[in-house]
């Protein structure tokens, strides 16, 4: 199944209830704009995102006169795609870079992880993980196979270990075998524990570090949020205190092939004025996508492609 299949299927819930607002035959009359901010709070924008978009658009139709559906659902998706900010260089693909992946448990850290191993391994970009989940019993092992699926090695130490050791590690063997990108994958935690976010500071601020002083030059450090879209208008308080306590740099949303109604990119874009650099549509190698302000708010409005 193609992206647009993947995204439109997922983000088909949003999509059904502005459908059924755009389904009028006549006038735009004043339960149209009601039902139009009612179902954009309901989308998981949170209620200021979403009226002042149902305000502009409401102003824009009357300036312009739009009455036609098709044209107040391209307006509207153009107005949403507007709250996104565009990012100023893209960690995988600008290279040297180093990412560190952080999140809350299950997010798809991992799988996000082995995605763009993959994907920048076959782009030619010479590539390495590193893995800093030295937590959770499996975590190690299913890097592995993602690292083995993609041709990219993996630096790793025992369960239990000092994850920040792992980072050292991973950027001496970069530094020695000349790799271009290091992905590091860091355990999940809840943005909620203050000690486990203490310890992500300090694998942060170790990596920093080690990648300012290396040999080849300083290699940029980003610190990129996974969020499952999926965990709604939590996704927004996830952001605000990882980007608190580490200083976010970007964002990927998963899981946005499933339920998820989509609008929580809109939130944490727009509060936090964080990039989204790539959206998760399924689990498989290439449901990773670049992201696309535009093409993603038409999916959500269902305008035609
Ligand atoms: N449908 C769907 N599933 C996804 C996506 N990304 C990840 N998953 C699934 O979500 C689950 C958790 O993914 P992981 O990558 O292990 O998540 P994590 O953030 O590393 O989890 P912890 O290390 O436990 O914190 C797995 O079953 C993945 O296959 C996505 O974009 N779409
Ligand atoms: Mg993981």
């Amino acid at each position: 199944m193609g992206f647009f299949e993947n995204l439109s299927r997922g983000l088909q819930r949003s999509r059904e209830a502005i459908n059924e607002i755009f389904y009028f035959g006549g006038e735009v009359d004043e339960s149209f704009w009601e039902d139009l901010e009612d179902t954009l709070v309901m989308g998981d924008m949170g209620a200021d995102i979403a009226i002042s978009v149902s305000d502009d658009l409401r102003e824009l139709a009357a300036r312009k006169n739009l009455k036609s559906a098709r044209q107040l659902r391209e307006a509207l998706a153009d107005r949403l795609a507007e709250t996104f900010a565009a990012p100023e260089r893209d960690p995988f693909s600008d290279v040297p870079s180093v990412v560190l992946f952080v999140g809350i448990n299950g997010a798809g850290k991992t799988t996000t992880v082995g995605k763009i191993a993959s994907a920048s391994a076959h782009a030619g970009i010479k590539t390495i993980i590193g893995s800093a989940d030295t937590f959770r019993a499996a975590a190690i092992e299913q890097l592995d196979v993602w690292g083995e699926r993609a041709g990219v090695p993996v630096v790793k130490r025992e369960r239990g270990a000092d994850p920040a050791s792992v980072c050292y590690d991973v950027l001496d063997v970069a530094e020695r075998e000349g790799s271009e990108l290091v992905l590091i994958d860091t355990a999940g935690r809840l943005h909620t524990s203050a000690d486990l976010m203490r310890e992500l500071a300090k694998v942060v601020n170790v990596t920093r570090k080690r990648a300012a002083s290396c040999a080849r030059g300083p290699m940029p450090v980003s610190v990129v949020l996974v969020i499952d879209a999926a965990t709604g208008q939590n996704g927004l308080s996830q952001a605000l205190e990882f980007n608190e306590a580490l200083g976010i740099d970007g964002i990927i949303m998963t899981k946005l092939d499933g339920t998820a109604k989509g609008g929580i990119a809109m939130a944490v874009a727009s509060k936090l004025k964080l990039p989204i650099l790539r959206i998760g549509v399924g689990e498989q190698v290439d449901d990773l996508q670049p992201f696309d302000a535009r093409e993603f708010c038409r999916a959500l409005v269902g305008a035609d492609a």
